[in-house]
């Protein structure tokens, strides 16, 4: 028995390497054959296939004159030699031995043989240690006689409803005792099986799929079975549910998973279903007619297609009949959807209940009015609900239908730090030049979740209360320090600061391959949010150039030096340090170390909530140390963890809650840090920095990938252990001496253009241009 794997090829030379290397690892790659059909790919991206020829038994095809993912398979088709052919995107891999599948099937001939899909957003490595992190989270939590409750995000598995508990075991084969009659009941209980997992009534077109299904070659020939070219993004649709209906031997196979990948940066490199285009609509509409025209006489796949449609025009379809009051939606696509619900079979209709049936049969009579009004009463009767029982649902309600409409003010300015979490970082300084310099001719607004005081008598608002969507609709000027909510809308008056909260030394959103964290839509999210972004602050050349790129920003750059810097070259910074300390509680005798370490895309409880283990041993610090030191433990804003340090009084201090890190910097003799960009502001000090990069390894090559070489670049050295930890701090002059070289070479490079005054810098630009300032 032979497998030909067929994969199209168009672009994505990384992802085409996962695909390769993962059928590399198969084990039986005597039984297969790989037809690799390439789609006018460039030169370029050819080579890679070049150092695979070798390992793999390869054949290259080129799609000549013509284009699209269904004229490649079909050439796959064409070209195969295999008894079965199974479909693998470039842009996904194989999990586990999938392709030995089919030698169970020896000599019993199965048309059809398939398993479940599964989707991941990560590359193959991160997916795979994923898994692995998986397993022995379960085992510990089953030695502990815990269930995980850990929020599983590298993968989602389609669980449709062909899929329950009584599925098929797997490798039976249909066994020689069984009557002719028996025979005949479990291959047609087999085929309504299939039916219900690969043409699910609940799920979307786009779920119909041929991938990892293993289709008998001879069976897809004898009937003529092939890709509809004229389709660019449903042509599995009519291939597949031809194949089903034309079939007779079906096997179900619980290892026969298929990983099928996400596209992270849809930006950038959109798979086929994330490509927006004005003419899928049509296409949708053209693949209806295809595939039914190849099924003239199942009645069962005809209502399951027919659901699909029903169920789009419910979902998507009647909400932008309401939405939006031009054009297709209410005119041609309206007519085009009924040309469909008249052609679907009454029966399907006759089952339909309640707002489904109402708004199926306005649309069978071609009555818009009467679908509006349906459409419109129903919608209405949903947001209702939902703002009465969530006060963010009447918020953003407010927000979209009365606050939007009120003028923009344009004295108004908004302030928020580390989403709300505290008065800190450049938003601060920026605020503090402006209401000591300007005071009076701003209305000033802060975003403060908690009981903080500042040092003006200015409005304070908590982080998604109903003034928080007010005052994100009205003011003129928002400064923010990170990402503002996904749903602000840009005003024409609106002016944006995005002050950012860091030289970046770990890889930003389209410099990052994979995004391995609680958030796989990331790059997607951030690319909406920075359009709205008038002008970005960057503290160094290096900065300026990789905001530019890792955000693909267009707009102006203020190559200004950060305004949270400029305290750290106050003229009076030692007055203000002795004021600090005795807020913190410093004993005058000591000397401070700050540990501020960052945060670990891969240990959360959920999103935005992340673990912390502190891997520094603060008893042996404190033996050690104690005597000259105190230790100030500072963990990054994400981190939900609250470190308990009560035994080590009188040493260790957490000092997490603590709004401005800035101010910290200054009481501090030594920081201790890792791959947070605090070391970027703190070398403004000139003071000794220590890295405790424990893990490393982890971090830079699997986690997100480091802008530059850490192990030759930072002012310090890297260290492993708490041993390791105080011997640098009983050594610091010497360490600080090694180091002075670099120290000045980093200096020189991201601490250039801070000089104190990066507040009124900024404030002159933005404010002047767009106002009274002069
Ligand atoms: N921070 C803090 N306490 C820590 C770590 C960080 O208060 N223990 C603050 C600092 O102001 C720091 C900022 O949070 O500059 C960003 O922290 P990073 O550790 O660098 O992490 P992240 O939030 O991922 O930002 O361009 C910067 C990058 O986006 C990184």
């Amino acid at each position: 028995m032979k497998t030909s794997v067929i994969v199209p090829y168009h672009k994505g030379e990384a992802y085409l390497r996962d695909c390769l290397n993962s059928i590399i690892e198969h084990s039986s790659l005597n039984n297969i054959e790989i037809l690799l059909i390439c789609d006018h790919v460039s030169q370029d991206d050819l080579h890679v296939v070049d150092e695979y020829k070798e390992k793999l038994p390869l054949s290259i095809y080129e799609l000549d004159g013509k284009t699209g993912v269904a004229a490649a398979r079909n050439m796959g088709i064409a070209k195969a030699t295999g008894d079965y052919v199974y479909f693998l995107d470039s842009d996904d891999y194989l999990y586990g031995n999938v392709l030995d599948l089919h030698l169970i099937t020896e000599e019993t001939g199965y048309d059809i043989i398939y398993g479940k899909r599964e989707y991941t957003w990560f590359q193959r490595s991160v997916y795979l240690a994923s898994l692995e992190k998986k397993s022995l989270n379960d085992e510990e939590a089953s030695e502990e006689g815990e269930s995980d409750t850990s929020e599983d995000v590298s993968t989602n598995s389609d669980q449709e409803d062909g899929f329950g508990e009584d599925t098929y075991d797997t490798t039976e084969d249909y066994t020689e005792e069984m009557t002719e009659e028996d025979l005949e009941n479990e291959i047609m209980a087999r085929k309504r099986k299939a039916y219900r997992a690969l043409v699910s009534k609940r799920k979307g077109m786009r779920n119909i799929s041929v991938l990892g299904i293993y289709f008998r070659r001879k069976f897809l020939m004898d009937n003529g079975i092939l890709f509809p070219e004229k389709l660019k993004y449903f042509s599995d649709v009519p291939f597949l549910v031809e194949a089903m209906s034309k079939a007779e031997l079906f096997l179900y196979h619980t290892d026969g998973i298929y990983i099928q990948r996400k596209h992270n940066d849809p930006i950038n490199s959109p798979s086929l279903s994330q490509i927006k285009d004005p003419d899928r609509f049509y296409e949708f509409i053209d693949a209806y007619y295809e595939t039914v025209l190849r099924i003239p006489e199942d009645m069962d796949l005809k209502s399951r297609i027919a659901m699909k449609y029903i169920n789009y025009y419910v979902r998507v379809h009647a909400p932008k009949l309401k939405r939006s009051s031009n054009d297709a939606w209410r005119t041609d696509k309206f007519e085009l959807m009924g040309k469909i619900a008249r052609d679907i079979n009454p029966e399907v209709i006759h089952k339909l209940k309640g707002y489904k049936k109402r708004i199926i049969k306005a649309l069978i009579k071609n009555n818009l009015l009467r679908s509006l009004r349906i459409v419109k009463i129903h919608l209405g009767y949903k947001k209702l609900k939902k703002i009465v029982r969530k006060k963010k649902s009447l918020a953003k309600f407010l927000y979209d239908h009365i606050f939007l409409k009120q003028e923009v003010m344009e004295n108004w300015i908004l302030f928020e730090s580390f989403f709300g979490k505290s008065y800190s970082g450049s938003p601060k300084y920026i605020y503090e030049y402006l209401a000591k310099n300007y005071p009076g001719e701003y209305k000033f607004i802060w975003v403060i979740n908690k009981k903080t005081n500042i040092p003006y008598p200015h409005k304070k608002i908590k982080r998604f209360s109903i003034r928080y969507y007010y005052y994100l609709a009205r003011c003129k000027y928002d400064v923010f320090n990170g990402r503002q909510p996904e749903w602000m809308v840009k005003r024409e008056d609106n002016v944006f600061l995005e002050t950012w909260h860091g030289t970046p030394l770990k890889k930003l959103v389209f410099d990052i391959d994979d995004i391995s964290s609680a958030t796989p839509k990331y790059k997607q999210q951030v690319y909406k949010q920075s359009r709205i972004w008038d002008y970005l602050i960057a503290p160094n050349a290096f900065s300026s150039e990789t905001f530019r790129r890792c955000f693909m920003f267009e707009k102006e750059i203020l190559e200004t030096g950060y305004p949270r810097n400029d305290l750290l070259h106050s003229p009076n910074k030692d007055e203000i340090a002795l004021q600090i300390r005795d807020r913190v509680g410093i004993p005058k005798n000591k000397k401070t170390i700050l540990y501020a370490p960052t945060w670990r895309d891969d240990e959360f409880y959920a999103k935005g909530q992340y673990k912390f283990q502190l891997q520094l041993d603060i008893g042996l610090m404190k033996e050690q140390l104690g005597e000259e030191y105190v230790l100030l433990l500072r963990t990054h804003y994400f981190i939900a963890d609250s470190i308990d340090v009560s035994e080590y009084g009188g040493f260790a201090y957490n000092v997490s809650k603590y709004d401005d890190i800035t101010e910290l910097y200054l009481i501090s003799d030594i920081l201790i840090t890792d791959y947070s960009s605090v070391f970027f502001d703190y070398a403004n000090l000139k003071r000794p920095m220590l890295f405790f990069t424990y893990d490393l390894e982890k971090y830079r090559d699997t986690l997100r990938g480091f802008y530059f070489d850490i192990e030759r670049e930072v002012p310090g050295p890297l260290l492993y252990t708490t041993e390791e930890v105080i011997d640098a701090i009983k050594n610091i002059e010497k360490v600080s001496c090694e180091f002075n070289q670099r120290y000045e070479q980093f200096y020189q490079r991201f601490c250039e253009w801070e000089d104190g005054h990066a507040a009124e810098k900024v404030v002159k630009s933005v404010f002047k241009r767009n106002n009274s300032i002069a």
